[in-house]
């Protein structure tokens, strides 16, 4: 018997006690970037933008083919991956306003507060867009419920997402910046405080919208919502990605005596896409190209600093994305001029907003040098919805019954030592649909079939549809026709599955429905 087998005899807390000391937590790096799309990255195969350092982390771990966001859009993909509850069982986890309250409420069980309870300093740094506050609030006062009440200890926010107001950090409880004298007005409704607005005085701006974005102007660029005041506190959108990466470099610095976790949810690659000047032509795809470059500088930045301190190989990497990509989201700002032969979803269908898998599955790398194997590909299914639970067994926490609904322990997955993943995943977009092994069914629904104005093609039909993905991974060929049989046995399952939870906390976890 080696060292490791004897003291796997002995159990956890024996093991500890006779040889002194716990096992070391690994330190949590979420890194959660926004509408990057399967063939975005040089490492699934991105040719015109160099992504040398998500890379080097896809070198240095496990890159996953068949990961998925569970949602194909922001704030219900986010509410899920802090939750574990996939965000469709609820109505209100549409994408938000910028003035849209606490989607999360206090009490509620998330990632950060069943780390935090299991000795984690928690820090939330970027994209919020999961709501703040009671509704009605006051930005200039104290701003709260958020993160703080769910289980982070520090948060440096984008309150909900760079083309929304308002367009201000929110540290903690506070507006980062701002003048008392120069009080912050904030409406979804109405123009406040007499501010020119996109719409009316098109000659103000130095980017012009596409489509929607036309409100308040905000450095030269209209947004949605209306906002005045607050000009000490108004961020310099060319200047986001480095504020962004110093908070969060900062916080792993100040954590360092404890494990941590920190929530890095950057602004790239959304709209407005603005990079810093020094990123300007390195795609040759204009912004929006440029944008990944900026991306990839910040995971540098992550990435250099777990090195300089000594803490890379403890400490769990975890690298994706919200959504699939879109190319118009809003802004002329030339991605789809010179998009030339990139494949913002590589080899998928559909994107952001989309029930094709352009929507949903999305880049995933993870590393961690003291227990994941290097340069690995992995093709297991794999979903965030699951990160809670799986977290949640890496690090020894019980989940409390009912916590992260629909969470299952697929760590394992995680760490690229189970090649099988999950026998299937509910994805959401403007319908659900199931992936289960080879197949996909997606659920009939009543929608658009295409979004006019990103020219994404959305997965919707009336009939049911029925994929084999193993073989056509590009879902071309509608199979419903030729497998009667199997779509309603997807229908059947996705319809338990809408029943009720499915995660390992429920009385009848997901082993009832294989
Ligand atoms: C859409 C916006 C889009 C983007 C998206 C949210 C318009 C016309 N389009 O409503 O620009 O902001 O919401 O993106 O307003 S997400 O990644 O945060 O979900
Ligand atoms: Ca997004």
């Amino acid at each position: 018997m080696n060292r490791r087998a004897f003291l796997s005899t002995l159990g956890g807390a024996a093991a500890s006690r006779a040889f002194g000391r716990a096992p070391e937590k690994p330190n949590i790096v979420l890194i959660y970037s926004d509408d990057v799309g399967y063939g975005d990255l040089g490492c699934y195969g991105a040719r015109r933008v160099a992504t040398p350092n998500l890379d080097r982390l896809a070198a240095g771990g496990v890159l996953f083919t068949n990961a998925h966001a569970s949602s194909a859009t922001c704030t219900p993909s986010r509410y899920t991956l802090l939750t574990g509850e996939y965000a469709w069982r609820r109505k209100d986890t549409a994408i938000l306003p910028g003035d849209a309250p606490a989607l999360i409420r206090p009490g509620r069980a998330t990632l950060a507060s069943m780390l935090h309870g299991h000795g984690y300093r928690t820090g939330a740094v970027g994209k919020w867009h999961l709501g703040l506050g009671e509704g009605n609030l006051d930005w200039n006062g104290e701003i709260k419920p958020g993160p703080l009440e769910i289980g982070f200890d520090s948060a440096f926010l984008i309150p909900a997402t760079g083309d929304r107001v308002p367009c201000v950090f929110v540290e903690n409880h506070r507006v980062a910046g701002l003048d008392p004298n120069d009080p912050i007005r904030v409406s979804y409704q109405n123009p406040v405080g007499g501010e020119p607005l996109g719409r009316d005085h098109p000659e103000l701006l130095r980017l012009l919208p596409s489509h929607g974005h036309d409100q308040a102007i905000v450095n030269g660029v209209s947004r949605i919502g209306y906002m005045a005041g607050g000009k000490s506190a108004r961020w310099v959108d060319e200047d986001i990605a480095d504020t962004l990466a110093a908070k969060a470099t900062a916080f792993i610095e100040g954590s360092r005596a404890n494990p941590f976790f920190l929530y890095f949810a950057t602004h790239d690659i959304h709209v407005p896409r603005l990079p810093n000047p020094r990123f300007e032509g390195k795609s040759g795809m204009g912004p929006r190209g440029d944008a990944i470059a900026e991306l990839d500088w910040s995971v540098g930045r992550v990435l250099d600093t777990l090195d300089r301190l000594g803490l890379a190989s403890n400490t769990l990497v975890l690298f994706s994305s919200d959504n699939g990509p879109v190319v118009d989201d809003g802004y002329r700002d030339m991605a789809v001029e010179k998009l030339g032969d990139h494949k913002p979803a590589g080899p998928l269908r559909g994107g952001k907003y989309s029930n094709f898998d352009g929507g949903t599955r999305v880049p995933m790398m993870v590393r961690w040098p003291r227990r994941v194997r290097k340069d690995a590909v992995s093709p297991a299914l794999a979903s965030h919805v699951d990160l809670f639970a799986s977290l949640a067994a890496l690090t020894g926490a019980p989940l409390g019954r009912g916590d992260a609904p629909d969470s299952l322990n697929q760590l394992r997955t995680f760490l690229g030592e189970s090649k099988s993943g999950r026998a299937y995943v509910v994805e959401h977009a403007g319908a659900l649909a199931l992936i289960q092994g080879d197949w996909k069914y997606i659920e009939p629904g009543k929608g658009q079939k295409i979004n006019r104005n990103t020219n994404t093609e959305l997965g919707n039909d009336p009939q049911p549809q029925l994929y084999r993905l193993s073989r056509d991974v590009g879902e071309k060929n509608n199979l419903a026709a030729q497998f009667p049989g199997r779509v309603r046995a997807m229908a059947a399952l996705l319809d338990k599955i809408k029943r009720g939870p499915t995660g390992a906390s429920q009385p009848s976890p997901h082993s009832s429905y294989v």
